[in-house]
């Protein structure tokens, strides 16, 4: 698929924020800085609809951008930066939870793991708590410009093995090279038939 258009709808910072009409939706969420805005910024051909940033914000929110005229990106709110207070954790976890749980137009989530770590604890806790609510999900191993080609296969392997999930179920992604986008929209297409 192409994405020919996309703009920035509203943000939910609150649970009754949360939009529950029926447009479908695709999530994402990962890690502060593991590289979500620049991938919805970078599958959308634009530069600065998701903010961008080398210093996480601590804004726990949840953001929503209207692709195509005819479905949703749903950018969730980045965990596990250091400075974030156990309140905020608990903030965070609401929100992400509330939204996940009740939302009936989510056909799938994308969580983003860089491609150059090993998972951590709450990238396996968010891919427990999918597997255990039953929502589908990939994972996207980011920033894969900064590996040699070569072992980007290698990389994805040991991601999926660490996770305990199928090596079909990592996509490879650079959004400064544009590696892996062509591959991702048409997985995209496929889940929002
Ligand atoms: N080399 C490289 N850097 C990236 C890539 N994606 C994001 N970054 C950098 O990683 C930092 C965090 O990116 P951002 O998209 O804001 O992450 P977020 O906190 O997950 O939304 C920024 O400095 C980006 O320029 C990528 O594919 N390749
Ligand atoms: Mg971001």
């Amino acid at each position: 698929m192409k994405i020919t258009s996309a703009k920035y709808l509203t943000s939910a910072v609150r649970e009754e924020q949360i939009l529950r009409d029926d447009l479908l939706e695709v999530a994402f969420v990962g890690r502060s800085n593991v590289g979500k805005s620049s991938l919805l910024n970078s599958l959308c051909g634009q530069k600065n609809l998701a903010k961008t940033s080398s210093t996480p914000g601590l804004t726990k929110m949840i953001n929503y951008f209207l692709i195509n005229g005819s479905f949703r990106f749903v950018d969730l709110p980045g965990y596990g930066y250091a400075k974030t207070g156990q309140k905020h954790i608990a903030n965070w976890a609401g929100l992400m939870e509330t939204y996940l749980l009740q939302s009936q137009s989510l056909r799938t989530v994308f969580v983003l793991v860089d491609c150059r770590h090993e998972p951590s604890d709450l990238d396996r806790m968010m891919l427990n708590f999918l597997i255990e609510t039953q929502l589908p999900f990939v994972v996207i191993a980011t920033k894969v410009d900064k590996l040699a080609k070569s072992k980007i296969p290698q990389a994805c392997a040991g991601i999926a093995k660490s996770l305990g999930i199928r090596r079909e179920m990592i996509f490879p992604y650079s959004s400064e090279s544009g590696y892996g986008k062509e591959k991702l929209l048409e997985y995209l297409e496929g889940v929002l038939k």
